[in-house]
C-alpha cells in the first residue's frame, strides 16, 4: 500500500475548515492507503502560545480524529513530539537547507510580518524543515495539502532530492544502502475541489484557527446555540436569491459549498434545492445541517474523553508503530552522512 501522512496543529480549537479541508478526508484515505495521522505539537509552539493548554489541546485534537472516523485499527494516530525522530532528522536536514530557500517561504515572511521582528524565533523560520522531516521520516508517496502548504512541499520534494543526491548515490550504495535513495520523494495530493473553507465573517478569508473573533468559524465542538448564532450574524449579501461561483458573491458560495459538503449533495442538487431562497430560509437550513452534522461527533468525542486510558493507548500504539519506521529512515541517514554507529 501506498504511504499517506498528514497532520494538524493543536493551536485553537478545530474547526470546520480543518475538518472539511484534511481530517473528513483522512477519513476515506485511511481504506486505501497506509496511513499515519498525527498531532503536529512541535510545530504549535512556533508562534508565541500558552503552555497550560498545549497539551490540553493536544488530547482534544487527537481525539476529535477519532471522533470524525479516524480508526485507530487502519491509521497510525500520534503525537509528533512522542516520535523523536522527527526533531532529530530535523536537525540533520537543516545542515543541508539553504538558508536562502527558507527565507523565500510565503508563510515565514507574512506569518513574521505579523509578529513583528521582537517575537520571531528561529523555529518560525526552519518549520519547513521540520514539516520536511515528518514527510520524510515516513518514506511518505502521497502528502494532502492545501494550497497554503504547497511551497512547504516543494522544498520538502527539493531537500528529499538534495539529500538523496549529497549522501545518496553510489557513496550510499557501497555503505550498503538499499534502492540508492535515501528518502522517497514526496507527491502531493491535492483535496477535493471546495475543501476551502472561508471565514463566515469575510469570504474572501479562510476559515482560520488564528483569526481573533470566534464568530468567523465554527468549531467541530461549538453548541448548537453557538451555531445557531453564528450562522445568524455571519455575513451574507442583499443579492436576491442564492448562487455559486459569482465573483461578487464569495459569502454565498462559501455558505452553500459548506451545506453541499456537509449534506452529502451534489452541487447541482444544492443549486436546485436553494436557487429559489433567500438567506431567511438558508441560515436555519445551514444550522439544521451543522448541527445534524457535527452532533454523532460530538457524542464520540465525550465517549472518548470520559474513557480514562483509551485515548492514551491510542496515541501510545500509534506512536510506537510510528517509530519503529521512523527508526529505520533515521538510522539510514546518520550512516549516509558518515556517523559512527551506535
Ligand atoms: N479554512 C480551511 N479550509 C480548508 N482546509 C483548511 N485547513 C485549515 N484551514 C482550512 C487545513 O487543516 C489542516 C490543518 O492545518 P494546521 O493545523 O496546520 O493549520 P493551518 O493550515 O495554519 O490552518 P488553521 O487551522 O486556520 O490555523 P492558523 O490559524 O494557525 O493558520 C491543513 O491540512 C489545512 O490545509
Amino acid at each position: 500500500k501506498k504511504r499517506i501522512v498528514s497532520g494538524v496543529q493543536p493551536t485553537g480549537s478545530i474547526h470546520l475548515g480543518n475538518y472539511l479541508g484534511a481530517i473528513k478526508n483522512w477519513v476515506e484515505l485511511q481504506y486505501t492507503y497506509e496511513t499515519l495521522f498525527f498531532i503536529v505539537d512541535l510545530h504549535a509552539i512556533t508562534l508565541p502560545y500558552d503552555t497550560q493548554q498545549l497539551s490540553k489541546a493536544t488530547k482534544v485534537t487527537a481525539a476529535l480524529y477519532l471522533a470524525c472516523g479516524v480508526d485507530p485499527a487502519k491509521a497510525s494516530v500520534f503525537v509528533q513530539s512522542h516520535v523523536r525522530a522527527h526533531v532529530e532528522l530535523m536537525w540533520l536536514l537543516s545542515s543541508t537547507t539553504p538558508i536562502g530557500w527558507l527565507n523565500k517561504m510565503i508563510q515565514f515572511k507574512e506569518k513574521s510580518r505579523k509578529t513583528g521582528d521582537e517575537n520571531v524565533g528561529v523555529a518560525l523560520l526552519t518549520y519547513p524543515v521540520l514539516m520536511a522531516s515528518d514527510i520524510l521520516l515516513y518514506q511518505s508517496d502521497f502528502v494532502p495539502v492545501g494550497e497554503d502548504q504547497k511551497q512547504h512541499l516543494e522544498l520538502t520534494r527539493e531537500l528529499a532530492e538534495r539529500v538523496n543526491y549529497l549522501y545518496g548515490g553510489r557513496k550510499w550504495k557501497k555503505l550498503g544502502g538499499r534502492g540508492g535513495s535515501i528518502f522517497k520523494v514526496p507527491e502531493p495530493l491535492i483535496p477535493p475541489a471546495g475543501a476551502r473553507v472561508m471565514s463566515l465573517t469575510d469570504g474572501l478569508s479562510k476559515m482560520s484557527k488564528s483569526a481573533p473573533s470566534d464568530q468567523s468559524r465554527i468549531n467541530l465542538l461549538d453548541t448548537k446555540d453557538e451555531i445557531a448564532n453564528k450562522v445568524k450574524r455571519c455575513k451574507t449579501d442583499s443579492f436576491p436569491c442564492l448562487e455559486f461561483d459569482n465573483p461578487e458573491r464569495p459569502e454565498c458560495n462559501n455558505l452553500l459549498s459548506i451545506y453541499q459538503i456537509i449534506t452529502g449533495k451534489t452541487k447541482q442538487e444544492v443549486i436546485e434545492e436553494c436557487k429559489e431562497m433567500n438567506w431567511g430560509t438558508f441560515k436555519p437550513l445551514l444550522t439544521d445541517a451543522l448541527i445534524h452534522h457535527l452532533h454523532p461527533i460530538q457524542d464520540r468525542y465525550d465517549e472518548i474523553m470520559a474513557d480514562p486510558t483509551y485515548l492514551d493507548e491510542v496515541l501510545a500504539e500509534g506512536a510506537k508503530k510510528a517509530s519503529d519506521i521512523a527508526d529505520v529512515t533515521l538510522g539510514n541517514v546518520y550512516q549516509a552522512m558518515g556517523f559512527l554507529r551506535r
